[in-house]
């Protein structure tokens, strides 16, 4: 059965204020929401769209400790970053709130004293690890120690990072505190749980046949936490960072943040709406839908209704049209790696090209499967469609009104059969283009969209009126007044996708703001409008820009290999007359030049202070040889001859190997005698 609805809450995933917001979040969560949220707005429904910084949970106190600041300041320093990296892609939230606030402390508090109150918890005693030197309960997080698995040193408490294994911490072989360095004990700590299996029976019928349309990731990963078999899950924890478990014999425990946050929803829509805040929350006349990533599917589809349902009075979501992931140039986004294009670090670069990026996440919306973004991929999209189809479409026909009709919209003459054809295509789109929005499917309702350009392109150079203009004016008017039609339709069929183009696009249309509902009508614009000034919507964008991006990951790439690179260990010990066997002099080169067919040989002549001689080394793609005439080198004296390529070589050329297999000739720090011993 179809429900009736009055209006749409939306809500995005609430960004952990632990760092900045990037690609991957945009293009998974705020991208699409927002979307969604100026699509029904135009549509004039009832929307609200909500959202704000997740303050809580370990990680935040783990970068306060790192940075020697409090859990405080930490979150002051992202919270206001994030909200001005949305601000800056247009995210239209009607707010953008946070979960430190005094209200979100209150709504968060009383929902948990409520279902205290109604017995909805179990309260259970458990063992946990507990650093005596530092007085505290460990998270998960702050206990380090060896996997078991794989045996590597430094696995946490949750999960070894080597061999990728989820953990608990009683798992680590010989633990220890990240706090004070000391082998924790375990000891007796008290905690509520949220009894999953008890919900078990009506969320599984409930998603499974009642929202049997929710994308199929999203029901893959619900019915395999069905089939597992729902458990009972801790909300409280042992942490001074947070809302404290407002019950008695509570004190040191705090909420769980993945208790907290999904109630910042609600506690920011009250924050809003502090008299009508109940309506969006609490009659079935709301819809409600979740924007979020693949990784809070879980919180999102079971933990976050089984809360809401306990409590009694809220409804329940109505989709969840969670995302896969994107990667970056073929690699996993990773905030510890830095490998990610950070939003506050791209409004900097590109300025004012905020739709540029808007439009290549949304064409490459991971929606039902992870996907890529690439630096080259964006200036082909760029360059290839935003410029050449859209923009070149709307250039060409505000230039020729411009030209031929002083800026104002001519009059249509006849339509032939060829412009009732145009006209037909470019009026299927709206249908088109909200059937696809209303499937959350974003990537081919924004291509459609697109079509509509290219509808026009092909239109214009079909009907070419720059030449039709000398034998056949009334033509021409016709044209340039089914041309502007369609770019007045395109600047409201992008407003919700494109939204700082449309807004310029209308300035050139000298347009009000659209009205959804008029998307495909042929009279957008009417006779003697006049045009405001015509400008470049999109402009090329340059290789020189995209290199010095890939040049930027590039840098990142190399420093973290350049941090996971681990010193070989010492070999064995050897006899100090091992030792004065080998005989190491220093020499000079007089001629140095690659042998020919072995890219990676050069022959040296080396001046060695008796006779010179000859060695050849395997370090041509280090070196040009040039580089090397005159230095000095070290060498190995007293190694039998080889050969090599038919060259014999009298001794090696020792050089040093960098982690990334690059090699650097040892060079004497004073310049010395040729056949000076190295000792
Ligand atoms: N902060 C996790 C995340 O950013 C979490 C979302 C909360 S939504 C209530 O992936
Ligand atoms: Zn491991």
């Amino acid at each position: 059965m179809e429900k009736k609805y009055n209006r749409t809450l939306i809500t995005a995933a609430l960004p952990y204020a632990n760092g900045g917001v990037h690609i991957g979040h945009l293009a998974g969560v705020y991208v699409p929401a927002d979307i969604y949220a100026r699509y029904l707005r135009l549509r004039g429904q009832e929307v609200l769209f909500v959202c704000g910084s997740d303050e809580h949970g370990v990680p935040i106190t783990i970068r306060a400790r790192k940075e020697g600041c409090t859990p405080q300041d930490v979150v002051d320093r992202y919270h206001a970053m994030i909200k001005s990296s949305f601000e800056g892609f247009g995210i239209s939230f009607d707010i953008y709130s946070r979960t430190t606030s005094e209200t979100h402390r209150e709504v968060a508090s009383d929902f948990f004293r409520r279902l205290y109150e109604k017995g909805e918890f179990v309260e259970k005693e458990s063992e946990q690890y507990y650093d005596e030197e530092a007085g505290t309960f460990l998270a998960d997080r702050y206990i380090t120690g060896e996997c078991p698995h794989c045996h590597a040193e430094g696995a946490y408490g949750d999960q070894c990072e080597k061999c990728g294994t989820a953990l608990s911490p009683t798992e680590l072989i010989n633990p220890k505190s990240a706090v004070s360095g000391s082998k924790p004990v375990l000891r007796k700590t008290k905690h509520w749980y949220l009894p999953l299996d008890r919900h078990q029976q009506w969320l599984e019928p409930w998603i499974t046949q009642e929202h049997k349309e929710w994308r199929p990731n999203v029901m893959g990963q619900c019915k395999s936490w069905f089939d597992m078999g729902l458990q009972p899950r801790a909300v409280s924890r042992d942490l001074d960072w947070g809302i404290p478990v407002p019950v008695e014999g509570a004190e040191g425990k705090v909420l769980y943040v993945w208790f907290d946050a999904p109630i910042g929803y609600i506690s920011n829509t009250k924050e809003l709406l502090p008299d009508t805040w109940e309506k969006w929350w609490k009659q079935d006349d709301t819809r409600l839908v979740h924007f979020i990533g693949k990784d809070n599917i879980v919180f999102h589809c079971i933990v976050f209704p089984a809360m809401l349902k306990a409590e009694g009075s809220y409804i329940l979501p109505d989709n969840v049209p969670a995302n896969e992931f994107l990667n970056l140039e073929d690699d996993k986004i990773s905030t510890s790696r830095n490998w990610a294009i950070w939003l506050h670090e791209y409004l900097e670069d590109f300025p004012g090209k905020q739709d540029v990026l808007r439009y290549v996440l949304t064409a490459n919306a991971p929606e039902t499967k992870d996907n890529n973004f690439t630096w080259k991929d964006f200036q082909a999209r760029n360059n290839n469609e935003l410029v050449a189809v859209y923009g070149n479409f709307v250039n060409r026909a505000l230039v020729l009104t411009h030209k031929y009709y002083d800026g104002q919209v001519p009059a249509c003459g006849e339509l032939t059969d060829y412009d009732r054809t145009v006209i037909g295509e470019f009026k299927g789109v709206k249908a088109e283009v909200e059937r696809l929005i209303e499937a959350f499917r974003f990537r081919d309702a924004q291509k459609e969209a697109m079509n509509l350009a290219r509808i026009g392109n092909k239109y214009l150079a079909d009907s070419e009126p720059w030449k039709v203009v000398k034998t056949d004016p009334d033509r021409v008017r016709t044209v340039l007044y089914v041309a502007l039609q369609l770019v007045a339709n395109l600047s409201v069929a992008f407003e919700p996708f494109l939204p700082f183009s449309s807004e310029r696009l209308r300035g050139m249309l000298n347009m009000e703001r659209p009205d959804w509902n008029r998307l495909g009508a042929t009279d957008l614009l009417y006779e003697g409008h006049r045009l405001g000034k015509a400008e470049l919507l999109f402009e090329k964008i340059e290789d020189t820009a995209v290199e010095a991006q890939l040049t930027r990951l590039a840098e990142i790439r190399k420093a973290n290999e350049a941090a996971a690179y681990k010193a070989r260990p010492v070999r064995a010990d050897i006899a100090f007359e091992d030792f004065e066997k080998l005989d190491i002099r220093v020499g000079t080169v007089l001629e140095c030049e690659r042998v020919p067919k072995a890219d990676k040989l050069l022959r040296f002549l080396i001046a060695d202070g008796l006779e010179n001689r000859t060695i050849v080394s395997g370090i041509a793609r280090h070196y040009k040889p040039e580089e090397l005439v005159g230095r000095q080198i070290c060498f190995i004296a007293n190694l039998p001859p080889r050969k090599l390529r038919g060259i014999e070589s009298q001794g090696m050329i020792l050089s040093a190997e960098n982690f990334d297999g690059g090699l650097s000739v040892i060079t004497p720090d004073r310049e010395v005698k040729p056949g000076s011993e190295v000792k």
